[in-house]
């Protein structure tokens, strides 16, 4: 749907499938519609307008035509699309209808050529009967036009082709003229500016807040109004040099604290006075780029205008790094704050040099970092530029195991402490606990106010709790922790605390990188294993007490297959919550573990294991899950 321009300006737009095709419904009985809005999302709501879908209005029609044929359900792009990525993973859908698509006959074609022995084919379609395309037509340049055509066949032999047209988004563009030629920098070039901490006697301010004035007191030219003779400030951080000095990180804290994304933090070059005032800095690098599209991020606590705290700008190109604009806190994406990356094309492999202009005005924090963002649909793989990136661990492929899949979810074991003993937000505590081990609190084994009927044991289809059952996190439809409903006995009232838990599953993995994410309060551990319990490496965690919040973390499945998989979650006191998902590397999507709602969800199944082990005399005795229609055989 095109922009209208306003938020007070609307538009009835009738309902079409993902190629543009008006569609007639057929509807009778009580039915839900729901209106989803795709691909309008910007980071920017300012600068395209996000659409505000109101009404849904409905026309009678004369009857569609007979028989309905496959269509189109889904397309990204869409059809009109005027923000495509300019590394997109093309995603087609479609949806059988009266008849049913021949995927044999698919025949998908990118700006005219037949590009089919490319596409990934694969039916059902995500969405349900029909077929799925997948295609990457590689690094696309802004602002450039593109068509996609679908041709297929049904099986009643009609014909059916589609043909539909989208435009890049206008992202920032390094061409080979912007590039400085010669060898790329193994430091920064820092030229920074301080002016003395005390404000001038009378106003105007001399710094405001702002990039005009960081370039005129890097340039020497900001003259002290309480001077007679007019003279400009003098430089505290001039050192022996000027006020040039060689880094290798840009991660700067005023008086040398940890601050923002990245620790190891150290003073502004050149700044040796505490909580320093009225800065100007200028960094510049010469890096390697290979053609494709980059995300950068400067964090420097604040950055609106007229908040004192400080900002920044960062251009590329050229022998001053300042041809091409790639963003300021000034602008867009916004505030140092607000986690937004600086995206770009680079349209030709070669050595560019960017710089970043920063300012400061009289925050008593101030702060400057400037990072790669090397996964920027998922965010993660921030690293400071002039930094190695990090490797992800690799799962050893002995672990992955050809067969389980047969019943789906988690199998959850849980304890709960009385709410008299207060306990540590450990997992070491957690697997004490578990373990039946001895409460510190009382120097007695565990009691477990979670053990309903199954010995803690539970099992489910995705993790999504929260302690009273209350929306938080990525994703609602939470509920209460296995066995510690209203109905259980240690739901203190939606607060129940001293919490434990350990999910496991087999995860259905392709070969390939992922980044999953766990939100949690408190903490939590994933590993995988060979054998029970699954602890041998650990993929990602979050040790101790937080407010609920996310950790991400990257992995390498080196073949396809079954992993299995232990998800360690731990609560101690207030708010309990825990979700577990992955990412969508195409849309950055979270996507729960098992969601049996999403198409795109990592499967999940159960393992085999023993229940309620027990011994009686010379007997041993044992329950464990049946799956209707199958034969189990005990060795021994
Ligand atoms: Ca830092
Ligand atoms: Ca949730
Ligand atoms: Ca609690």
């Amino acid at each position: 749907m095109p922009n209208t321009g306003g938020s007070t300006r609307y538009r009835y737009t009738p309902l079409t499938d993902g190629a543009g095709n008006q569609l007639t419904l057929n509807l009778s009985g009580v039915r839900t519609l729901r209106l989803t809005e795709l691909e309008s999302l910007q980071f920017n709501s300012l600068e395209v307008g996000d659409l505000q879908m109101n009404y849904l209005l409905f026309l009678p029609a004369t009857a569609a035509p007979s028989p309905r044929l496959p269509r189109i359900a889904f397309a990204s792009p869409g059809k009109g699309a005027e923000n495509a990525d300019p590394d997109p993973n093309l995603n087609i859908s479609i949806l059988n209808a009266d008849t049913a698509v021949v995927a044999g006959s698919i025949v998908l074609r990118f700006d005219g050529v037949n590009v089919t022995s490319s596409a990934t084919i694969t039916t059902p379609s995500s969405e349900g009967p029909g077929a799925t395309v997948r295609y990457r037509p590689g690094l696309l340049l802004p602002k450039t036009s593109h068509t996609i055509s679908v041709t297929y066949n049904d099986n009643a032999s009609h014909s059916v082709s589609n043909q539909w047209s989208f435009t890049v988004e206008d992202w920032p563009v390094l061409a080979s003229a912007d590039a400085t030629g010669g060898s790329p920098s193994t430091q920064f070039t820092v030229q920074i500016n301080k002016a003395q901490d005390a404000e001038v006697t009378a106003p105007p301010d001399a710094w405001p807040n702002d990039s005009y004035r960081a370039e005129l007191q890097l340039a020497g030219k900001i003259s002290n109004s309480d001077d007679p003779s007019g003279g400009p400030f003098p430089n505290e951080a001039a050192g022996t040099n000027n006020g040039f000095y060689t880094v290798s990180v840009i991660n700067f804290q005023g008086n040398g604290n940890n601050a923002g994304f990245f620790s190891g933090d150290t003073r502004f070059p050149g700044v040796t006075t505490d909580n320093p005032k009225h800065m100007a800095m200028a960094a510049t690098i010469d890096l390697q780029l290979t053609n494709g599209v980059y995300a950068m991020g400067v964090d420097c606590n604040g950055g609106s205008l007229g908040s004192g705290n400080g900002g920044y700008q960062v251009t590329a190109g050229g022998s001053a790094g300042t041809n091409v604009y790639l963003g300021s806190s000034e602008t867009y994406p916004g505030s140092g704050d607000r986690g937004e990356y600086l995206t770009f094309v680079a349209q030709n492999s070669g050595v560019y040099r960017f710089r970043l202009l920063y300012f400061q005005q009289d925050d008593g924090n101030p702060r400057c970092e400037w990072w790669w963002v090397d996964d920027r649909k998922t965010g993660t793989g921030k690293r400071l530029i002039n930094t190695a990136g990090t490797t992800p661990t690799t799962i050893p492929a002995t672990y992955a195991l050809a067969n389980g899949a047969a019943h789906p979810g988690f199998a959850i074991q849980m304890a709960k402490a009385p709410e008299s003993s207060g306990q540590a937000n450990s997992s070491a505590r957690a697997e004490n606990q578990l373990a039946g081990g001895i409460d510190p609190g009382t120097s007695m084994a565990y009691v477990n106010e979670a053990a309903g009927t199954n010995n803690g044991v539970y099992f489910d289809q995705t993790i999504n709790y929260e302690q009273a059952g209350l929306l938080q996190g990525f994703f609602c439809g939470d509920r209460t922790f296995p066995g510690i409903g209203p109905n259980d006995p240690g739901y203190n009232g939606g607060d129940p605390n001293n919490i434990a838990m350990a999910a496991t599953a087999l995860l259905q993995l392709s070969a390939g990188k992922y980044v999953f994410g766990v939100r949690s309060d408190d903490g939590f551990k994933v590993t995988t294993g060979a054998n029970p319990p699954y602890t041998d490496l650990v993929l990602g965690v979050f040790e101790g007490g937080r407010g609920s919040a996310e950790t991400q973390f990257t992995f390498v499945a080196p073949v396809s297959g079954l992993y299995p998989f232990r998800l360690l979650y731990y609560e101690g006191q207030g708010g309990a919550d825990c979700e577990f998902y992955s990412f969508d590397f195409d849309t950055g999507e979270r996507v729960l573990i098992n969601d049996p709602a999403s198409a795109n969800s990592i499967k999940a199944y159960r393992i085999f294991k023993l229940l309620n082990p027990r011994e009686s005399g010379n007997s041993f005795r044992f329950d464990f899950e049946t799956i209707t229609g199958k034969t189990y055989t005990v060795e021994y």
